[in-house]
């Protein structure tokens, strides 16, 4: 029986310092691309935010100020060269990157990644939608997380595509924390969920917890999402200490057993590569997780009509 290999790189990257421009940071991925596919992958996987600092982690005020940090268009005259190289090596590719994005005379701000397929192709778009922190400044806190200020909420859902041989959706960053992120691609028959994030050690709510936790929680929501969806899972990390806040590593590749294959060492530029078989899924889909004949949604409702059960309040 056929089995559907695909090599994948997960390309962690380390700080961006907020002065540096697009370039330095294309150069490191572009680098990142070439070595990625000297391991013969089909595809690279870059994190969240991969051409800048994270800058929701500090307070800004002024538009012209923010809108720096976004791409009017995708590509641009800056990240062309990451498609040119792409397109050479025959890679396909998933960066994470800020959206300006004009709807009529509205202008809208994302969190977004995009999906390029071998042939240059883009694939699908997706947009944030689980925003966390505040919109407002924190004064008390060491530094912030400002995205409900900064980006508006994903309009794009969780879709799930054809491509590299299998079905693959994208989430990002704090959507990797909720369930629903990686159900919904599930009921979709996803069988690749790719992902980047700025993780803190310190979180951002700024509650003193161990620092093994972060990393725990990280690993946890990512193994747990591929598991109850019969996924693999790609989790790239932007990781070391950007503008005085400390990111975790982590990144990994992880099967839809949910099992850890291949994982970082550092906290800085690193390939992580890995041969995923696509079927691997398939046992899970057709036997524990066979959402048609073991899902009863008929009764899920009951609970939430009957108490109005709406999670945790302020
Ligand atoms: N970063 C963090 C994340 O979800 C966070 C924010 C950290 C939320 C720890 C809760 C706990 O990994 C982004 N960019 O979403």
């Amino acid at each position: 029986m056929s089995t559907r290999l695909l090599t994948v790189a997960a390309a962690q990257l380390g700080p961006i310092p907020r002065d540096e421009g697009r370039g330095a940071a294309l150069d490191r991925l572009i680098a990142l691309m070439r070595a990625a596919a000297a391991r013969r992958a089909r595809l690279v996987v870059f994190p969240e935010g991969a051409l800048t600092a994270f800058f929701p982690h500090w307070f800004m005020d002024e538009p012209a100020e923010i809108d720096a940090y976004f791409e009017k268009d995708m590509p641009n005259p800056d990240v062309q060269p990451l498609f040119n190289e792409a397109r050479r090596l025959e890679i396909g590719f998933c960066l994470g990157y800020f959206e300006l994005a004009r709807e009529g005379d509205v202008v809208r701000h994302y969190n977004t990644s995009i999906l390029v397929d071998e042939r240059g192709g883009v694939v699908g778009q997706y947009r944030k939608i689980h925003l966390p922190g505040h919109a407002e400044h924190q004064p008390r806190q060491n530094f912030q997380n400002l995205e409900k200020r900064y980006f508006d909420v994903g309009d794009l859902g969780w879709p799930v595509w054809r491509a590299f041989g299998g079905n693959v959706g994208m989430m990002i960053c704090n959507d990797r924390r909720w369930p629903e992120a990686y159900r919904v691609m599930g009921l979709q028959d996803v069988e690749l969920v790719l992902l980047g994030y700025n993780t803190p050690y310190v979180s951002v709510n700024g509650l003193d917890e161990p620092p093994h936790l972060p990393m725990f929680h990280n690993l946890l929501s990512m193994q747990a999402g591929a598991y109850q969806n019969a996924t693999w899972v790609v989790g790239v990390a932007k990781a070391g200490i950007e503008e005085g806040v400390h990111q975790i590593g982590g990144t990994c590749i992880i099967s839809p057993l949910g099992e850890i294959v291949a994982q970082a060492a550092t906290e800085g530029d690193e390939l992580v590569c890995a041969t995923l078989d696509l079927d691997l899924g398939l046992g899970q889909k057709r036997g524990s997780f066979r959402f048609d004949a073991h899902r009863r949604t008929e009764h899920y409702g009951l609970i939430v009509e009957r108490t109005g059960a709406k999670g945790p309040k302020d």
